[in-house]
């Protein structure tokens, strides 16, 4: 079929939207219809070149929500006309690693997925016979896409496509960094760094399970006001700070954070936000996501008195099993998101997200179809 999709032809460069042909779901494959994408700041890190997996010319996206439209030979888990969100983290439920019960990194199709083609092997999108490659098993700035059954989660029909797609990754990401990786706990004292569409959603959670104060810390200072509305208690501009950011962090917090994230994507940040934790028992959880080649440093006595360094995939969540959990809340009114999408736009106007992004202006922009 002819599909409408925005493409990666090169990194460094604008989207294109082009019409491109999508061949339907194989065994174990579904056609879903999307409704609706947002745009992460990991498509934009893919598009720059700096991903080490970053393929071209590919269809980028992975924060999408959307209608099932055709399923393949031997899908069992949805039907035609199921609500879904996509999974760049899928939840197979028989792989070592989903067995485990240690870890959410379903390995099933996690090769195939990194060199952007269907478990199979080969890719359903094309272009004038050219294939495009899919994007982390996701592809969603089209208008139709093609994901294993493994990699869909169902989600209830009252729940709006244009809000819950952020569920796809941002609002997962973040809150279940601290409920899923972190477990923070009533009373604890938080510091997050990068308030973006991340680290909002890391103060939601917090603020979610008690944590009795919650350090924002962000170069821009635009995004305190959001950030005080999602439950941030202190806000910390770095540029404003005189001497070093840890003993001021350390200070402000008495003693250091029981958890601090990093949700920006910088080397240098991700060692402020280990140091910044409390001797004996504090816990950092990376979310953000470095170029390639990038290495991250500490004193090994950093660990040896006590801290801990962890990382966090799509928040920790077991697609299939939590994102219908998760838009449960949002449906109850217990998550905010409508506050965070603070742009709409069609296709055509998808590289305007990128702009918008970069110049700090968005949290989130959805593109709807
Ligand atoms: P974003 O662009 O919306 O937000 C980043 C924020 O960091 C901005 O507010 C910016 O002002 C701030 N910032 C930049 N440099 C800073 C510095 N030196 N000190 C303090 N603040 C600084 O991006 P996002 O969509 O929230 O994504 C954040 C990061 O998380 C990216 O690296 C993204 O790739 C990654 N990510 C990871 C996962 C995961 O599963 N691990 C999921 C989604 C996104
Ligand atoms: N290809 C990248 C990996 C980037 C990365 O860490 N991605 C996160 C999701 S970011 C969503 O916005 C992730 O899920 N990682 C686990 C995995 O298996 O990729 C690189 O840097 O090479
Ligand atoms: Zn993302």
């Amino acid at each position: 079929m002819q599909v409408k999709a925005a493409v990666a032809y090169e990194a460094g460069k604008p989207l294109t939207i082009e019409t491109v042909q999508l061949d339907g779901p194989r065994a174990g494959e579904v056609l879903v219809e999307i409704k609706a994408t947002g745009v992460c700041h990991t498509d934009a890190y893919t598009l720059s070149g700096k991903d080490s997996e970053g393929l071209f010319p590919a269809i980028l996206g992975h924060e999408g929500a959307g209608v099932v439209v055709e399923v393949g030979q031997g899908v069992t888990s949805v039907k035609p006309g199921d609500h879904v969100i996509p999974l760049y983290t899928p939840e197979c439920r028989q792989c070592e690693y989903c067995l485990s019960r240690k870890t959410n990194l379903c390995q099933a199709i996690r090769t195939t997925q990194g060199r952007g083609v269907m478990p199979d092997g080969s890719s359903r999108f094309s272009i004038n016979g050219t294939p495009l490659y899919h994007y982390m098993g996701t592809s969603t700035f089209a208008n139709y896409t093609v994901l294993p059954e493994i990699a869909v989660a169902k989600i209830r029909e009252d729940a709006p496509f244009d809000k819950v797609c952020y569920i796809g990754c941002g609002v997962t990401t973040g809150i279940g960094a601290v409920i899923y990786t972190a477990k923070v706990e009533p009373g604890a004292r938080v510091v997050v760094f990068g308030l973006g569409g991340i680290g909002l959603n890391v103060i939601q959670g917090a603020r979610m399970v008690g944590a009795s104060q919650i350090v924002g810390v962000d170069i821009n200072p635009d995004k305190r006001a959001m950030a005080e509305k999602f439950g941030m208690t202190d806000f910390v501009n770095p540029k404003e700070v005189e001497g070093d950011l840890v003993p001021y962090l350390v200070d402000l917090t008495k003693g250091g954070a029981d958890y601090s994230f990093e949700c920006i994507g910088n080397v240098n940040v991700m060692r402020q936000a280990l140091e910044c934790c409390h001797k004996g028992w504090g816990v950092s959880v990376i979310i953000g996501v470095a170029g390639a080649g990038e290495e991250i440093r500490t004193r090994p006595f950093q660990l040896v008195t006590g801290r801990v360094w962890k990382g966090s995939a799509f928040g920790g969540a077991r697609g299939r099993t939590d994102v219908p959990t998760l838009v449960d809340w949002y449906m109850e009114g217990k998550i905010n998101i409508d506050d965070l999408i603070t742009h709409v736009m069609p296709l055509e106007k998808i590289n305007q997200a990128f702009d918008l992004m970069h110049q700090g202006e968005s949290i989130r922009s959805v593109v709807t179809f």
